[in-house]
């Protein structure tokens, strides 16, 4: 009984810490309408796992101790009980159908990509990303920008490791937030995957396929993924980085983007007129 009271007791000590912890010990918070949907139904699914857990190992329990040699019980013997099988057929099956539904609308939500308010082609290449803004005309490659001397050292002594180590990249994928942002997926030489946890996408990029995925990101911010297939020897060298900003922070950086490039191309065209004529 002082055992019973003791754990008893911790229960309302432990509550408040596990609330505390609240997204430290569960998936990354998330950051955009279908990951929170998909947040929802992790929950949805944990409580009733959390339901079976109390309900089969408090029977399991209760039966151990009500019955235990000790108190002289004796085991019953019988074969065959219909209504038991019956029940536990059934609702196991009622159970699972139960399951089934939230998750098999998730998993159409996630593939629905429809009403999107642009696009963006991504295409992986061993190993980086190009982002391709099909309406607003912004062109660009994403890589690595961890200095290559902290790679395969991190613990070195006296080498400070940066905070986002491998996690970081020289040019960012920028967003406007509360748009739906539809991604067309390909890879130019094997399978990677475009996967940042917080937007709730993750899409394989097949070569000689497109395939869709989309997000809208709930508030402004910065949202770190990384490669999710195993694409040869630095795949864990590129990652993936989505900012997302107001409308107006958006169009500023399309505009800059967008002088950039012309700056180059004009650059190009000049190095090319320079050329002595052969
Ligand atoms: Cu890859």
């Amino acid at each position: 009984m002082k055992n019973f009271r003791l754990t008893a007791g911790l229960v309302p000590t432990l509550l408040p810490l596990l609330a505390q912890a609240g997204y430290d010990v569960n998936i990354p918070a998330p950051k955009s309408t279908i990951s929170f949907q998909i947040f929802d139904l992790h929950m949805e699914i944990l409580y009733v796992c959390l339901a079976i857990f109390v309900v089969v190992f408090g029977v399991m329990f209760y039966s151990l101790f009500a019955h235990r040699k000790s108190k002289g019980a004796v085991a019953a013997h019988f074969h065959e009980n219909t209504t038991v099988e019956v029940v536990w057929t059934i609702v196991p099956f009622l159970i699972l159908a139960a399951m089934a539904m939230p998750a098999t609308r998730t998993v159409l939500a996630m593939k629905d990509p429809s009403n999107a308010d642009m696009t963006i082609k991504v295409t992986a290449f061993q190993w980086k990303w190009q982002y391709d803004y099909l309406n607003d005309g912004v062109k660009f490659y994403a890589t690595l920008s961890t200095p290559r001397a902290e790679i395969g050292s991190p613990e070195a002594p006296g080498k400070p490791v940066s905070e986002h180590y491998l996690l970081e990249t020289d040019n960012n994928v920028v967003v406007p937030v509360g748009k739906k942002v539809r991604l067309l997926i390909t890879a130019n030489d094997v399978i990677h995957g475009w996967y940042v946890p917080q937007l709730g996408v993750n899409q394989y990029g097949i070569p000689g396929f497109i395939k869709e995925s989309w997000f809208q990101a709930t508030e402004p911010g910065v949202f770190r993924g990384q490669c999710s297939q195993i694409c040869g020897k630095e795949h864990g060298y590129m990652p993936i980085v989505v900012e997302a900003k107001s409308a107006e922070d958006y169009a500023a950086w399309v505009k800059e983007q967008k002088a950039r490039q012309a700056a180059a191309e004009g650059a190009q065209k000049l190095s090319l007129a320079d050329a002595p004529a052969r």
